[in-house]
C-alpha cells in the first residue's frame, strides 16, 4: 500500500542524493577550472576542421570563446561550395537563400536571427542582436532592416550551382526537404549531393571552451534545402540548435531541426550533463527521446547531438550513421570523430 511518510522520505533522500551528485559535479569542475584551463573548440561535420583552425587563431591567443566561435563559424557562411551554411547555401522551393543562426556567451546573452536573406554572415548579425539590442531574436525582413543599419552589405547569396541544383529540384518540386545525405534514402532525393563530395554536409555548430573557462557557442546554417519559404528550424533556436550553461557545458544540434525544436535538445543535454551524464551519453539520451517519442519516423531521418563539457571533456551521438565532428585542442588541430549513432 501507498506509505505518504515512505515516500516523502524516499524523495528527500534522492533529492539529497541528486544535490550531492550536483554538488560533487560542481566541484570536480571547481577543481579543474582553478588549473590553468586547456581551450578546446568542437564543431559538427568534417568541415569542421576548417572552421576550429580559425576559432583556434583566437583561443590559442588567450582570447575569449565568443570570438572564437564566430570567426571559427565564419569559415563555412563564406565558403560558397558548402552549399548548407552561408553564401552558396542552397535555396528554398522558391528560389530564396534564408539563413537562420544563433550564437551564445558565457554570461548567458544570446542572440539569433531568423530567415535573414543577403548577408553573408548571420552569425554576426546574431552577435549584434545580441549585444546591441535588447531583445534575442529577429526575423525576416526585420532581421535584414537592423543588419543594413549595423553598416552589413546587402549581397545576393544564389551562386550558380545552388540555383542550377534547385532549378533541377524544380522540375520535380518534389515537397521532400532533404538533408543529411548518409541516410541512403536521401542520396535519391537530393542526387547533387552524393557521398565523397565533402562539403556535402548540414549546419555548422561550434561550442569553444577558452583559457579563462568560458564557453561560447554558435550555430548557423541554410536549413533544409528547398523548404517553405520562412521556414524555421532548429539552429537559430537558443535551447534547441545551441546551448551554454557556463557552468555545465555547452551542447549543439545538427539533422531535422523540427524534432530537435519537438525535444528542446540541446538544452536537454545540457541539462543531462548537469545530472552527471558524460557528453556522449546526454547526447545519446536526447537521441534516444527522439527515438522513444517517433521510433517509425527516426528510421529514417538524422539527428546529431555534439556536446563539451567545463571540464574540457566531449562527445556526440547521433540517430544515423555518418554523423562526424571536428575537435581542435593544444594536442591536435585537425581531429575529426565519427560519432556514435543508433542505427
Ligand atoms: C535545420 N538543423 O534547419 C538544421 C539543418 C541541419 O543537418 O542541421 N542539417 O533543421
Amino acid at each position: 500500500m501507498f506509505n505518504r511518510r515512505k515516500f516523502l522520505k524516499a524523495s528527500a533522500l534522492s533529492t539529497a542524493l541528486l544535490a550531492v551528485n550536483k554538488n560533487s559535479f560542481a566541484n570536480d569542475i571547481q577543481k579543474s577550472t582553478s588549473i590553468k584551463n586547456q581551450p578546446i573548440v568542437i564543431s559538427t561535420w568534417d568541415f569542421g576542421v576548417a572552421a576550429n583552425a580559425d576559432a583556434w587563431k583566437v583561443l590559442s591567443k588567450n582570447g575569449r570563446a565568443l570570438d572564437a566561435v564566430e570567426q571559427g563559424v565564419w569559415v563555412p557562411e563564406a565558403d560558397e561550395t558548402n552549399q548548407t551554411v552561408g553564401y552558396g547555401g542552397l535555396p528554398d522551393r522558391d528560389g530564396r537563400v534564408t539563413l537562420d543562426a544563433c550564437i551564445m556567451d558565457e554570461l548567458g546573452n544570446c542572440g539569433a536571427v531568423l530567415a535573414l536573406e543577403h548577408i553573408k554572415h548571420p552569425i554576426s548579425v546574431a552577435r549584434k542582436v545580441m549585444e546591441k539590442t535588447p531583445h534575442v531574436m529577429l526575423a525576416g525582413d526585420g532581421a535584414l532592416q537592423f543588419a543594413l543599419e549595423q553598416g552589413f552589405k546587402k549581397e545576393n547569396l544564389l551562386t550558380p550551382a545552388s540555383e542550377k541544383a534547385w532549378k533541377e529540384w524544380l522540375k520535380e518540386a518534389k515537397y521532400n526537404p532533404v538533408m543529411n545525405i548518409e541516410n541512403k534514402l536521401y542520396d535519391k532525393a537530393a542526387p547533387q549531393r552524393l557521398p565523397g563530395n565533402q562539403y556535402n554536409h548540414d549546419t555548422i555548430g561550434m561550442i569553444a571552451l577558452d583559457a579563462q573557462g568560458n564557453l561560447s557557442g554558435a550555430c548557423t546554417t541554410s536549413g533544409m534545402a528547398y523548404k517553405l519559404h520562412g521556414r524555421i528550424g532548429d539552429s537559430p533556436i537558443i535551447g534547441a540548435g545551441l546551448y551554454i550553461d557556463n557552468e555545465i557545458g555547452g551542447a549543439t544540434s545538427t539533422g531535422v531541426g523540427e524534432e530537435v525544436v519537438r525535444n528542446v535538445g540541446s538544452f536537454l543535454v545540457v541539462e543531462l550533463m548537469r545530472q552527471g551524464y558524460s557528453p556522449e551519453d546526454a547526447c545519446k539520451e536526447a537521441v534516444m527521446r527522439i527515438i522513444r517519442k517517433k521510433p517509425e519516423t527516426a528510421k529514417n531521418i538524422q539527428v546529431g547531438f555534439l556536446a563539451l563539457n567545463k571540464k574540457g571533456e566531449y562527445g556526440a551521438y547521433a540517430i544515423q550513421k555518418g554523423f562526424s565532428y571536428a575537435v581542435c585542442d593544444t594536442k591536435k588541430q585537425d581531429l575529426v570523430i565519427k560519432g556514435k549513432s543508433y542505427y
